[in-house]
């Protein structure tokens, strides 16, 4: 029985990681740093917390990624942890840059001095790309991260690269595009739309307020996006792998299309902080923008081209936009319905 150690297992990506090597056969350890109280709630959603064995994980301690790697003695590392927030990286840099960057050699060390046979997955990311120099983004485009949460990335990126050719361990690092699902976190974009609609459509009258409306991303389903990460670590090359849809979407068109399933017909006009949503048929306004959700430096347009990992890992995203957005919300309605 193969035995992966996932860290960042409370957050989304963890959850659906967890759930897809448990199918597959998995003895599966989650990293977890220590809190006053335990998030579990994905594990519990998807049914697999009583299944997923704990281990004390955190990223900025070396003594304590060294216990868990010597205790548990993976086959396969995958390094989901991190400060994932772009906007708060501008508050808090160089904490961010400590675990999304420096922590990546700290465990690259501790891998290579314990089992250098130890496959490791790096949680990379399409924000590296940022102002963009090529459109659609492949493994080759250049890098130009906007956020202190990119550049720290960017380095965790290299350093899984440089890994991999200086010591021929087996590192590979998943530049993946935005992957949302029920289980994501309520601050980022989408979940705090399909939240903050849902509670409207259940009568709250305060208009939703978001930042810059306009920007376009590449959103997958994260339960999609798991299983490439895997199959990263099931060839016998190590590689670095783009995993996206090949579409992109701007936030109005995905609050558009989450709105209309709760009976919102949105009609968006006015420019920066100017600009907003209101119900076609009530005339009320839906969503707002309030300039504190801007960032002081933004990515305007993601797209990226998944045909590498297609070829090599057979691997392709199965959820459409539609049915993404349609996903989100009705979640969001039963658990407000459910709470009540
Ligand atoms: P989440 O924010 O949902 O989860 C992050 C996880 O990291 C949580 O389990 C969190 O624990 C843990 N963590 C944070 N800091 C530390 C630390 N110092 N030590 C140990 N654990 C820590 O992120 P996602 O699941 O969405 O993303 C997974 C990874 O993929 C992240 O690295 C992210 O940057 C990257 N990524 C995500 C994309 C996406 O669209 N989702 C796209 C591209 C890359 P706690 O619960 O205690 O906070
Ligand atoms: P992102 O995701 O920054 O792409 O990082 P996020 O959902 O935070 O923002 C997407 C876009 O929406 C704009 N936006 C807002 N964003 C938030 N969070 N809140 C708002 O109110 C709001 N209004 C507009 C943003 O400015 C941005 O342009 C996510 C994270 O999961 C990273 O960890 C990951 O690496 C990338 O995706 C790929």
């Amino acid at each position: 029985m193969k035995r992966a150690l996932v860290t960042g297992i409370t957050g989304q990506d963890g959850a659906y990681l967890a759930q897809h090597l448990l199918q597959q056969g998995y003895e599966v350890y989650g990293g977890i740093r220590r809190t006053s109280t335990r998030a579990l709630w994905r594990l519990e959603e998807l049914g697999i917390a009583d299944r997923v064995k704990l281990v004390d994980f955190e990223l900025l301690e070396t003594t304590n990624l060294i216990s868990a790697i010597r205790e548990i003695r993976p086959n396969e590392i995958y390094n989901l942890a991190a400060q994932s927030f772009v906007g708060v990286s501008f508050k808090i840099p160089t904490f961010t840059g400590d675990v999304d960057g420096l922590a990546v050699a700290r465990l690259l060390e501790a891998i290579r001095a314990i089992d250098p046979a130890i496959r490791f997955y790096q949680a990379s990311t399409s924000e590296m790309f940022g102002k963009v120099r090529e459109t659609p983004q492949t493994e080759e485009t250049p890098f130009h991260p906007r956020s202190p949460y990119a550049v720290a990335k960017l380095y965790g990126h290299w350093m899984t690269i440089n890994y991999r050719e200086s010591y021929g361990m087996h590192t590979c690092s998943g530049i993946l595009f935005n992957h949302e699902s029920p289980l994501r976190g309520s601050e980022f974009v989408t979940r705090k739309i399909t939240m903050g609609l849902a509670a409207m459509a259940n009568g709250n009258p305060a208009p939703l307020e978001l930042g810059n409306t306009l920007a376009s991303r590449d959103w997958g389903h994260a339960r999609d996006y798991v299983v490439g990460m895997w199959k990263m670590l099931q060839v016998d090359v190590a590689d670095d792998f783009v995993l996206s849809t090949g579409e992109t979407h701007t936030v109005e068109e995905f609050a558009t299309h989450a709105a209309a399933v709760v009976g919102f017909d949105l009609v968006w006009d006015g420019e920066g902080v100017a600009r907003k949503a209101r119900d076609r048929k009530t005339g009320k306004d839906v969503i707002k923008t309030n300039p504190a959700f801007f960032r002081p430096a933004e990515v305007d347009l993601l797209i990226g081209n998944p045909a590498k990992a297609k070829e090599r890992l057979g691997w392709a995203p199965t959820t459409s936009f539609a049915s993404l957005c349609e996903e989100m919300i009705s979640a969001d309605v039963v658990r407000l319905k459910r709470s009540k």
